[in-house]
């Protein structure tokens, strides 16, 4: 899972309004365990990062998609005094900035951030020195802490991918292989490098009888053995996930991996639902069920009157699904919403 981040855009003109959003929507996630003003704040953040202008007053902020008068209010406010008095009030708390920071190590959620700091663990020091609280996945985000909180840019991700496909093509000419997620959306920079994998003999089918089980292994044994992968945080006949560098150039960082392996006859409901973002997504899905549908990561099916899914549409490429769905088609950079 993802750590959700600011919605960051080279030359955003309101980057300074949409990190303190940000900061205030974590706090509601982190601490108040407020999923619906996590989300608001994400929402408004995400709205004003698309603008090409500044912001002026929260006035004008309100007549934004997302943004209602209280987030309007604190606009105001940021743009008169250039801070925040409810930032202020939380970042004087000191649990509610080692929780904040806490959740910052993969696989640390809010809850165990909250163990780690009632049990007087503030720090990264110290935790490195109670690393037996911590599982494998909370270990491996400790150990590459400062690496994973670093972007990574486009050119390098287009680097892997090259060395990835020419390791998985010794193994099968017919993997078909797509980065996803933002670098798919045409950003300069990401969070983590999401890769789908399928293969034209790995059918749902061929799933639910489990005769393929081990292609992702030979894939993920391929890759570390030819030294990008150098970390396994899970792997399962599915999904992998873990740590990856160039290899043989060790002043690059250590960046997140996951892979997924799809059925064949599921790949672009997959590529579709892992390109995002995720509030395209949701706005793709919430379309789809007034349209009698039920869109997922699998399948797009047909809903009857009474609301149950019918067989799965036969679906060869995403420009299918924006059809059936009756929607004029978006490349992935515009799906940035
Ligand atoms: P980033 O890594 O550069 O931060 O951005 P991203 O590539 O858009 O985000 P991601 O967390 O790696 O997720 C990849 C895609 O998976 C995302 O764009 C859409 C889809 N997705 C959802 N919901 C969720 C979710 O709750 N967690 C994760 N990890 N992915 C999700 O639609
Ligand atoms: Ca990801
Ligand atoms: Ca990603």
């Amino acid at each position: 899972m993802g750590k959700r981040k600011a919605t960051d855009n080279a030359g955003n003109p309101n980057q300074d309004i949409c990190d303190f959003l940000m900061e205030l929507a974590n706090y509601e996630r982190n601490v108040s365990k407020n999923v619906y003003k996590y989300n608001a704040y994400r929402k408004a953040s995400g709205t004003l990062s698309t603008l090409t202008k500044r912001v002026k007053s929260g006035e004008e902020a309100r007549k934004l998609p997302g943004i209602g008068p209280k987030i309007a209010q604190k606009v105001d406010e940021y743009l008169q005094t250039g801070k925040l008095r409810k930032l202020e009030e939380i970042n004087k708390d000191e649990n509610n900035v080692a929780i904040n920071l806490l959740t910052r190590v993969s696989g640390i959620g809010p809850a165990k951030a909250k163990e780690l700091v009632d049990a007087g663990i503030k720090n990264l020091d110290s935790l490195r020195k109670h690393q037996d609280k911590l599982n494998h996945v909370q270990k491996i985000g400790l150990k590459y802490f400062d690496d994973f909180e670093k972007k990574i840019p486009r050119a390098e991700i287009a680097e892997i991918e090259h060395i990835f496909k020419k390791y998985i093509h010794e193994l099968s000419k017919e993997y078909v292989i797509t980065i996803c997620g933002s670098y798919r959306r045409g950003k300069e920079e990401s969070g983590d490098i999401d890769v789908l994998i399928t293969h034209p003999s790995y059918t749902s089918e061929e799933r639910e009888s489990k005769k393929k089980v081990d292609l992702l292994k030979n894939i993920v044994e391929n890759l570390e053995k030819n030294k990008l992968i150098t970390d396994t945080i899970s792997i399962g006949p599915t999904k992998f996930m873990g740590v990856c560098r160039i290899p043989g150039d060790e002043s690059k960082p250590f960046r997140r991996l996951d892979i997924r392996l799809v059925p064949y006859d599921q790949y672009y409901c997959a590529v579709l639902y892992y390109t995002g973002s995720d509030l395209f997504n949701k706005n793709m899905r919430a379309h789809a069920l007034k349209k009698k549908y039920t869109l997922n990561e699998y399948t797009l099916k047909r809903l009857t009157e009474e609301g149950v899914p019918g067989e799965a549409e036969k679906i060869t490429s995403e420009k299918d699904i924006f059809r059936i769905l009756g929607l004029p088609y978006k490349e992935p950079k515009d799906r940035n919403a």
